[in-house]
């Protein structure tokens, strides 16, 4: 009886631990709800199987508990339960997998006007790179890093020349514009995160992967490496500021001496 009691209170406390957690998710400042439909799905499909799973054990063990005199009946198999576990549970994985592939067709989709950032991750900061007037960012090779040229950006490419380069400092963005982010590592592997976009992706070494989010408020928003990348690994944290339109271009007017052509000269 006491322990039959003890499943219930389990699944009495969890439940009530969900519903009214402080530990829930940050309000959201992207495109990405998606996102959290679909962790809600998961919660919902998940939460249903483990209250029904654990109510049944705390059924059995009350209703089929030791008297005695009883014994208990031998069913090795039986082929009508199986049926019946199998569909349910294909349905319900099924039910989760789902939706995850519409929203990961959209997460992988990106916005023809999606403007162009480029995010470096190294041990353990974060760098970004933004395409000058010409809309464009130039070539890039991890072999070209140096100690004047963190980015390791092409001295030779005409693209490069006006890109805005900010070395560890903080990222601004506009407000509800598409925004695909370049992520390059010149390390480890390291993955880009900023809780409230919802979205992350990994940065790998010798690659550019790629995200697209637009943030929908603006903000003060903290990116977070969520790949363990070394020691340093809980420091690497970097600032975005989601900027109303013209504040953004106001500040993107005042960056004039951050382009790589003046901060990396090229030899005479
Ligand atoms: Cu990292």
């Amino acid at each position: 009886m006491a322990v039959a009691l003890i499943l219930v209170l389990i699944v009495v406390g969890s439940v009530a631990f969900h519903l009214l957690s402080p530990w829930w998710w940050t309000p959201i400042a992207s495109n990405w709800a998606y996102i959290d439909s679909t962790i809600v799905i998961t919660f919902w499909i998940t939460g249903a199987v483990f209250v029904a799973v654990v109510l049944f054990m705390a059924y059995c063990v009350y209703r089929f508990r030791h008297q005695p005199g009883r014994q208990a009946h031998y069913e090795p198999e039986s082929k009508r339960l199986e049926l019946w576990l199998t569909l349910v549970t294909g349905i319900g994985v099924a039910a989760m997998l789902t939706p995850g592939l519409f929203v990961w067709r959209q997460f992988i989709t990106v916005p023809q006007d999606a403007t162009d950032v480029e995010i470096l991750g190294q041990q353990w900061q974060w760098s970004f790179r933004l395409p000058g007037p010409d809309g464009k960012l130039g070539a890039s090779d991890i072999r070209l890093v140096g100690p004047d040229n963190a980015l390791g950006i092409s001295r030779e490419d005409p693209n490069s020349q006006d890109d805005i380069v900010i070395e560890g400092g903080e990222l601004r963005l506009p407000v509800g514009r598409p925004i695909k982010a370049l992520l390059r590592s010149a390390d480890v592997i390291h993955d880009f995160y900023i809780p409230e976009m919802r979205a992350k992706m990994d940065l790998v070494p010798g690659q550019i992967s790629y995200i697209w989010f637009t943030p929908t408020r603006t903000g003060t928003f903290e990116i977070l490496c969520a790949e363990l990348c070394g020691v340093g690994h809980p420091q690497m944290r970097g600032t975005v500021i989601v900027q109303e339109q013209k504040d953004y271009q106001a500040w993107l007017q005042a960056q004039a001496s951050r382009t790589f052509a003046r901060l990396t000269p090229t030899a005479q």
